[in-house]
């Protein structure tokens, strides 16, 4: 029934750990759509009369968390114009901030499904994120200054809000290192394990 509230997946990982990627390839796979939080700040960045273009730059190019009341609203903006109702939420909610907005705003407008967790080593991480940059990403932050803080930051403010997830019982692990297709099939395994 079109009643049914959404259904939404948080995708959490590092910084290159490939939450973009695997979103892609669920929504060929699934009946999902993907909202990449990083995504709908970017375009809102660009968006001509925007009064968060300015602070939205500073925050990305610092690695910092840009206050959830603007993300957020994004989010939900995208959602409701979408009219679908099965999302990829890629790399929100990242700090505690993130959560609580998320709570506050969306209570009882979402049903939150389960965590997909890219678990990467860092260097992994580094790596992958620097090679995009150097093959024309545009990203203001796929440079080592910018990589460093958004470690940091992810380090600082993200894991302890996976950890929170995950002591919850529904973080779903997946090993971000190997190829692509490769960490695919584990992600298709959860999907289809969770009736999708
Ligand atoms: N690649 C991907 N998978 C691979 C694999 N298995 N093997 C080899 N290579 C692989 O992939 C990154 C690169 O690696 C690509 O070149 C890809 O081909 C390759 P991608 O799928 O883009 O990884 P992803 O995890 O999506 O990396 P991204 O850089 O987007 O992650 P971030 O979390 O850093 O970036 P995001 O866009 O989410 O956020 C950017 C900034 O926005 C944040 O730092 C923050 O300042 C701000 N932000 C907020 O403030 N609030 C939010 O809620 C969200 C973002
Ligand atoms: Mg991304």
């Amino acid at each position: 029934m079109s009643s049914e509230k959404p259904k939404v997946v948080f995708v959490l990982g590092g910084p290159g750990a490939g939450k973009g990627t695997q979103c892609a390839k669920i929504v060929e796979r699934f009946q999902f759509t993907h909202l990449s939080a990083g995504d709908l700040l970017r375009e809102e960045r660009a968006r001509e009369g925007s009064q968060f273009g300015q602070l939205i730059e500073d925050y990305i190019r610092n690695g910092r968390i840009v206050p959830v009341e603007v993300t957020c609203s994004l989010l939900e903006n995208a959602m409701k114009s979408s009219g679908q109702s099965r999302f990829l939420i890629d790399g929100f909610p990242r700090n505690q901030n993130n959560l609580d907005g998320w709570n506050r705003q969306m209570d009882g407008k979402a049903d939150m499904q389960f965590v997909l967790f890219f678990d990467c080593a860092e260097d992994v991480c580094v790596e992958r994120c620097l090679g995009r940059g150097q093959s024309g990403s545009g990203r203001s932050d796929d440079n080592m200054e910018s990589l460093k803080k958004r470690i940091q930051t992810y380090n600082n403010d993200s894991l302890p809000i996976i950890k929170y997830f995950e002591q919850a019982g529904q973080v779903k692990t997946i090993d971000a290192s190997p190829d692509a297709e490769k960490v695919f099939k584990d992600v298709e395994r959860v999907f289809v394990a969770n009736g999708f």
